[in-house]
């Protein structure tokens, strides 16, 4: 039993390399891309856009301020993915509520309007949670989702939310209908 400790240090080395590793080994591009606080007032003001482009997902997530769990915020959100640079506007859009109760959908558009004839749900793998706490909203696409899968990967964000004295804010990030820099999958 007297190598039990020098075992258990070994394997405690390897698991903190493993650790130390993981962000290597997943290997996935990432960009944060910061949009101004407070450009909109009360609403649901857009803070910065995490996106990481990975092996097998490809992960979005939206920091905000006045993230709350009421539907009296009436606050949404649009997350428009670029996958084909080639085709102006994006080719996928995420659409959801960012309040109790709302849910999400991944939508195969052609430019930037969501309300068009003729766009589809896309079937695939993807999940969206809403994290109040953290003022912040995850998601996370399979790459199975996009036609052009293992491409880079370019994004706009456009959320909204009520104002105090009625009608809607709109917080686009950085200028409006305006692409990130492509993040290549890492
Ligand atoms: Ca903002
Ligand atoms: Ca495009
Ligand atoms: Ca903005």
């Amino acid at each position: 039993m007297h190598l039990s400790f020098p075992t258990s240090a070994l394997a405690a080395t390897a698991a903190a390399a493993l650790v130390l590793s993981v962000p290597g080994a997943a290997s996935a591009a990432t960009a944060t891309v910061t949009d101004k606080a407070g450009d909109i007032g009360p609403g649901v003001d857009l803070l910065s856009v995490k996106v990481v482009n990975g092996k097998q997902n490809v992960r979005v997530v939206t920091t905000h301020r006045n993230l709350v769990p009421s539907y009296r915020s009436q606050a949404g959100g649009k997350v428009f993915l670029d996958t084909d640079p080639d085709d102006p506007g994006p080719e996928y859009a995420l659409v959801g509520g960012y309040f109790d109760g709302t849910d999400y959908i991944l939508l195969e558009v052609d430019g930037w309007n969501t309300n068009k004839d003729g766009i589809e749900p896309v079937d695939c793998s993807y999940r969206s949670r809403l994290d109040y706490e953290a003022e912040m909203v995850r998601s996370r696409f399979s790459q199975d989702c996009f036609d052009d899968d293992g491409t880079d990967v370019r994004v706009e964000v456009k959320v909204s939310g009520a104002k105090k004295g009625g009608g809607m804010a709109v917080d686009w990030l950085g200028t409006p209908r305006t692409f990130s820099a492509p993040v290549a999958q890492g």
